[in-house]
């Protein structure tokens, strides 16, 4: 049952609540169903035409009574789903403005962004939450409308340019929670995946602190080589390091590169050796992203591998 998505294995308060909802429909339609189904097979069976019958079988017009039962049991079976939709959305809905955010999600062409404001964390595409915490999300969107949707967590919710929009994010138990972008956002929206990593509290405030760290740059070595580079070429222009002058936010925050599974919102698993595969030709694994192939030979890739590398490991 593992990816069957939400409804079979809701992970969260709020997926529980969606999935119970949806189970409490479903239920009443088949009743509904049921009941419908043995009427008519009554019906035809005890009013079907016997030999000796002759003309139209008797003809019930107006019966008040009937009517007001067939309008009043319908009319209370809508509203007993309104009701529970209704404490539904209640679970699920977080209260807008209510307290700062948590957590914000700002979808990129295709890619991303997740900051927490709190401590001023930047990284792309793997959201750290600790489990069984309700951490309260803004989303947003820098370009045209995305939408998250992580199906074991919760509902979809859209990433619209300015109207940020809130949902809760919780993760009942430690584990990682996949989820894709969920509305056609242009050429690589396949491509715009998300990991959502739920942690004990302390080993997420392990990763916390370790994403704080600001990384000395590397002075020697190919490392520091790669500092060059990266300080000297447009990589600057797109991307933060912390701790250096690199700080646009066109693309991925740098600074903790090494700490994610994957490279580019999904498409390589991320290796030293995938690394450089996408700083020698981008567009080979994410044809139309927005960072150009950068025309690097073969040393430039492998000092910058060696830093990006680098910057973890202090
Ligand atoms: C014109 C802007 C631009 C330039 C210049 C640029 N990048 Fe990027 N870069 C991006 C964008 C945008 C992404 C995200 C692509 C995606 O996933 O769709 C990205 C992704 C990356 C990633 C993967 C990050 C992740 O979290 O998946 C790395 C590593 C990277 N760039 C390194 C570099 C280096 C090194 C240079 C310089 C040699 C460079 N970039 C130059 C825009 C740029
Ligand atoms: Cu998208």
């Amino acid at each position: 049952m593992e990816n069957l998505g939400g409804l079979f294995n809701p992970s969260s308060p709020e997926m529980e609540a969606m999935a119970g909802l949806t189970y409490y429909t479903i239920a009443l339609c088949l009743v509904i169903l049921g009941i419908i189904v043995i009427a008519v097979a009554y019906i035809i069976i005890r009013y079907r035409k016997k030999p000796g019958d002759d003309g139209e079988p008797y003809q019930n017009f107006g019966n008040i009574k009937l009517e007001i039962v067939w309008t009043v049991i319908p009319i209370a079976m809508v509203a007993v789903l309104f009701l529970l939709t209704c404490s539904t959305m209640k679970e699920v809905d977080p209260p807008a403005g209510d307290r700062d955010p948590d957590l914000v999600i700002i979808g990129h062409q295709w890619w991303w962004e997740i900051r927490y404001p709190s401590s001023g964390v930047s990284t792309s595409n793997e959201i750290h939450i600790p489990a069984g915490e309700k951490m309260l999300v803004r989303l947003e969107s820098i370009d045209v409308i995305h939408d998250f949707w992580v199906p074991e967590l919760g509902r979809k919710i859209d990433l619209v340019p300015g109207h940020p929009n809130y949902i809760w994010l919780v993760a009942g138990k430690p584990g990682v929670y996949l989820g894709a972008c969920a509305e056609f956002c242009g050429d690589q929206h396949a491509n715009m995946r998300i990991r959502v990593v739920a942690e004990p509290e302390a080993e997420f405030k392990k990763w916390l602190d370790g994403q704080l760290a600001i990384p000395r740059t590397p002075t020697g070595g190919i490392a520091g080589e790669g500092a060059n580079l990266f300080q000297t070429m447009a990589c600057m222009n797109c991307h933060t390091i912390r701790g250096t002058a690199a700080a646009a936010r066109v693309g991925p925050d740098l600074t903790h590169l090494a700490d994610r599974d994957t490279i580019g919102a999904g498409v390589l698993t991320n290796t030293p050796e995938n690394l450089a595969k996408w700083l020698a030709n981008p567009q080979r694994y994410k044809q139309g992203a927005f960072m150009p192939n950068m025309k690097l030979s073969d040393s430039e890739v492998k000092s910058i591998v060696a830093y990006l590398e680098a910057l973890d490991e202090q």
